[in-house]
């Protein structure tokens, strides 16, 4: 049972950090991982993130940079970026944003100033820290309008978007977010940004390997600014990306370099050129087309089960359940569901009554799954697990919680992971 690639010299060297290596790559072998933000990478990107790119600072872009020894690292970025580029069909993509806060923060300091308005989805409706809530430095620094969603559908409200973009006339209006389970409608909001001559950025994040494989409308063509990170549904390594059309290019290569960033992480580019190489290869499209139809499934079985979906089911990778009804908050269960082999995230649900840090939701996705494998025909199974276990945390029934972890494993071990061999 070892990590793939194995890892003889850091075990040989640093047995406490290769221990706990070997042990997260089980863990992740032995759980049903429902992150909605999480995958499995391919043994290929993960050797491509553990190589001597690592070693090599960058600073600049191909073809101007401010250190020596660029040979190799130049292709690697330009290969990465017309990857991007023909995969999304954008007319210019950045390949360096550490992660997905500094590629959005490059779309503020490209388009805006401090103090001015922007418009972005709030936080517990699903959308970002990022998009302007009020303990990121993006709430603090410029000032943000809010939306939500409508209270009877869960769905985002187009017509506050618009009355409050027409109130407000934001410099930058924000489409995307971390929970929403419905398709973005990226005409509408590029519609509204007309309108009020804002820049609309979309931020793709969680769907960016459905647009990718055709599994969710793409935001080019609509939204001038697309940021997006590359770990969740794209399937590459921890790492960012940023599209524009030809008119905003060059404000955001500005924004991330010089203004944010120092040197790009090399090894990540090269994983990421990787990631999109397999984006582009065939099967990626079933992929994308198959993580949809894993959510609905599972959300067709929890609903039968008697629990409630906002917005009542799913378009995409994600569902965000409201455990109101069941009689357990969203912290316990997502605790005793990691206790039971079934890893997810509390989260808070559109109009909340209670804390973030111990919110009336779960968070789910089938990125993960899907690329291991699963099915449709495996989510009724998963929906029971689920149901088991929130029933068994009311009554802090923890043998159920071991009895349905075995469960779990069993299932799983038909079902191998690329970074670990069982
Ligand atoms: N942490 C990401 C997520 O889980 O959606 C957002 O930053």
């Amino acid at each position: 049972m070892t990590h793939q690639p194995a890892i003889p010299t850091l075990s040989a060297n640093d047995p406490e950090i290769a221990g706990l290596v070997e042990a997260e790559a089980a863990r992740q072998h032995d759980k049903i991982r429902l992150i909605a933000s999480e995958n499995y990478v391919s043994r290929a990107v993960l050797e491509a993130t553990g190589s001597v790119l690592t070693n090599k600072y960058s600073e600049g872009y191909s073809g101007r940079r401010y250190y020596e020894g660029q040979q190799n690292v130049d292709p690697i970025e330009d290969l990465a970026v017309a990857r991007a580029k023909a995969v999304f069909g954008a007319d210019h993509a950045n390949v360096q944003p550490y992660s997905g806060s500094p590629a959005n923060l490059a779309a503020y300091l490209a388009f805006a100033r401090p103090g001015d308005t922007v418009l972005g989805m709030a936080l517990p409706a699903g959308g970002h820290l990022t998009h302007g809530w009020s303990v990121s430095a993006t709430g603090k620094w410029f000032d943000p309008v809010r939306y939500g969603v409508r209270k009877e559908t869960g769905r985002i409200d187009l017509d506050e978007v618009r009355d409050l973009a027409r109130e407000h006339r934001p410099k930058l209006i924000f489409a995307g977010g971390t929970a929403i389970p419905r398709t973005i409608d990226f005409p509408a909001f590029a519609e509204i940004a007309r309108e009020v001559d804002a820049v609309l950025v979309a931020d793709i994040a969680h769907i960016a390997g459905l647009v990718a494989g055709g599994a969710h409308p793409s935001p080019v063509g609509h939204a001038q600014v697309i940021t997006t990170t590359t770990h969740k549904t794209l399937r590459g390594p921890r790492g960012a990306m940023i599209m524009t059309d030809a008119e905003h290019a060059k404000a955001i290569d500005k924004a991330v370099f010089p203004g944010l960033q120092g040197g790009p992480h090399n090894h990540t580019t090269a994983a990421i050129a990787v990631a999109l190489g397999e984006a582009a290869a065939p099967g990626f499209q079933s992929y994308a087309h198959d993580i949809v139809a894993n959510a609905r499934a599972l959300a067709e079985a929890l609903l039968e089960r008697g629990f409630d979906l906002v917005s009542g089911g799913t378009d995409n990778h994600l569902l965000l359940v409201d455990l109101t009804n069941k009689q357990v908050g969203g912290k316990p269960a997502a605790q005793a569901l990691d206790r039971a082999g079934i890893e997810l995230n509390y989260n808070t649900v559109p109009f909340d009554p209670r804390k973030p840090f111990d919110p009336s939701g779960i968070r789910l996705g089938t990125a993960a799954i899907t690329t291991r494998g699963l099915r449709p025909e495996h989510q009724p199974r998963i929906a029971e697990w689920i149901e088991r276990t929130v029933t068994a945390a009311a009554r802090e029934d923890e043998g159920a919680l071991e009895t349905i972890a075995a469960e779990v494993r069993e299932l799983l071990g038909a079902f191998p992971i690329p970074g670990y061999v069982a």
